[in-house]
């Protein structure tokens, strides 16, 4: 058993002012925290992250607060700057867009990664300090991918894992990025790297060949092996999963139940398509509302028999683009209310703030339709979160963007591209004729995979493929300790 130290830009505990001198440290409870914080407690381990505020840490405060995680929390102060130019500038203004395939939208300021390296080698030195030979480190995601590069120039040999949640692109896009050499070799200094998707994963190692030649990548079936400066770094597809018990218990809930008969009650007569997504513009909401508007157009049936339920969670407003796309938002939510509302029926319900849980699950149990049609995704959790909670008669229907990682897994979903408003307005007339028994029997597919790979068969199996190499390189530590002696 390997004590795991895991490391991630935004810790599990979320510091916040509540007055000159209070603190408040609240949890956030997503996906990864639910999977990962008891394999921590188990194990034992180490957390490693920003608590999201800038400037010094109030220690005192920090550690009271965290003294019973089950696991030690080691928190990384970022100053203004280093958020702005490292967190908003870099990573989300250059890796995040680029990686997303929307060049266009790419802020390349060369000091912000000057930045990125400098706050990538202040999560180095934390890790460094914390870590023991033998110990299991996984970083995650793009905020964190020079983070193996500062480790080793650090002496650290401990075997390094990394996981990245955002897909990665082509090579025609990735050779955009300035830093595109020094990034691959940055990452070629993990000894395992986990990807979303075998598209993700192919994408890499098209990268590796085009702008690495001294790189090899080696033939092997599973777990592809790469060969660099005499080291062997292995690279694999993990598609991540989320906790289905808890949002399938959590669904069937009485206070969610509830809630659901309640939203359905404000609609009669109306099916209801649901969209979920954080501000972002890799979510694809404007050409969502485009489809729905070419459907009402094309398709008088669905006027005043559906209705569109429009989720949107403020996010990065700091970044002037994403500002200026909620006016977008605004607009075309405007535009198609004023075109097609009568006195009983508004097409589209636009709600600019974050659901609670229970709202959220109510959400999801009520809607017959979801529309999960992000330009590029990850994997894209919602769209797994809405199958889990189908627990009526699991005769939802997904409509889902072929360009979410999680359409890999989700074939049964009515596959889409996002891009081409006809075709998903037309998926949106097909699903609302779609019979029940089409709707549950492609439901109780997707229900099945999304239950047998859920987020703990994740984690299981990444650490399962990481756990040779933490064996490894613990023998080599011990060879080198006695040499030294
Ligand atoms: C990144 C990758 C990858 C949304 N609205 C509310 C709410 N949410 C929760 C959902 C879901 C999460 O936020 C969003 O997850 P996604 O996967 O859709 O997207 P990203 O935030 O972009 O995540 C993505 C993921 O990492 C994991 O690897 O899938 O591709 O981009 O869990 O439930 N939660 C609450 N209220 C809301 O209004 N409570």
């Amino acid at each position: 058993m390997n004590r795991l130290i895991l490391v991630s830009n935004r810790l599990p505990f979320a510091l916040e002012r509540a007055g000159t001198d209070e603190w408040i440290v609240t949890l956030s409870a997503g996906g990864l925290v639910s999977a990962l914080a008891p394999v921590l407690r188990g194990r034992g381990g180490t957390w490693i992250g920003w608590p999201g505020v800038a400037g010094d840490i109030p220690n005192a405060p920090f550690a009271e607060a965290t003294r019973d995680a089950g696991y030690e929390v080691v928190p990384v102060a970022l100053s203004e700057a280093e958020r702005d130019e490292f967190y908003y500038g870099y990573s989300n203004e250059v890796i995040w867009p680029l990686f997303h395939d929307l060049q266009n939208f790419c802020h390349f300021e060369p000091t912000f990664w000057e930045t990125y390296k400098a706050v990538n080698e202040r999560y180095a030195e934390a890790i460094a300090r914390h870590c023991q030979p033998g110990d299991f480190i996984w970083a995650h995601d793009y905020h964190l991918m020079y983070v193996a590069q500062a480790l080793r120039e650090r002496g650290v040999h401990a075997a390094l894992t990394f996981f990245l949640h955002i897909p990665f692109p082509p090579f025609d896009i990735f050779a955009k990025l300035p830093q595109q050499q020094r990034l691959l070799r940055a990452l070629l200094q993990f000894d395992l790297l986990g990807f979303q998707t075998r598209r993700d994963l192919r994408n890499f190692l098209q990268c590796v060949r085009r702008v690495l030649p001294d790189a090899e990548v080696l033939p092997s079936s599973g777990l592809q092996r790469i060969r660099s400066s005499g080291r062997t770094i292995r690279a694999g597809s993990f598609p991540i999963g989320i906790d289905f018990e808890s949002f399938e218990k959590g669904a069937a809930s009485e206070e969610v139940a509830r809630r659901a008969r309640e939203l359905r009650a404000a609609f009669p007569g109306c099916q209801l398509m649901l969209g979920v997504d954080r501000l972002d513009y890799s979510k694809g909401i404007p050409e969502r509302l485009r489809a729905f508007r070419v459907a009402l157009e094309r398709h008088q049936e669905l006027r005043g028999r559906v209705v569109l339920i429009q989720a949107v969670v403020p996010s990065r407003v700091e970044i002037p683009r994403y500002h200026e796309f909620k006016g977008r938002i605004d607009r075309l939510v405007g535009d198609t209310n004023g075109r097609f509302s009568t006195d009983t029926w508004l097409p589209v319900h636009y709600r600019f703030r974050s659901l609670d849980r229970d709202d959220l699950l109510a959400h999801y149990r009520a809607c017959e339709i979801a529309l999960v049609t992000p330009l590029k995704d990850g994997m894209n959790l919602v769209a797994k979160e809405y199958c889990a909670c189908c627990v009526e008669k699991n005769d939802g229907v997904l409509i889902l963007s072929q360009f979410a990682g999680a359409a890999e897994q989700l074939k049964p979903a009515v596959l889409v591209n996002p891009y081409d408003v006809e075709q998903v307005a037309d998926a949106i007339f097909k699903v609302f004729r779609m019979s029940d028994a089409e709707r549950r029997a492609r439901m109780k597919r997707m229900r099945r995979i999304v239950h047998h790979e859920d987020v703990f068969w994740w984690v299981d199996s990444f650490l399962k493929a990481g756990s040779q190499l933490a064996a490894r390189s613990a023998q080599t530590a011990s060879r080198r300790r006695v040499k030294q002696r």
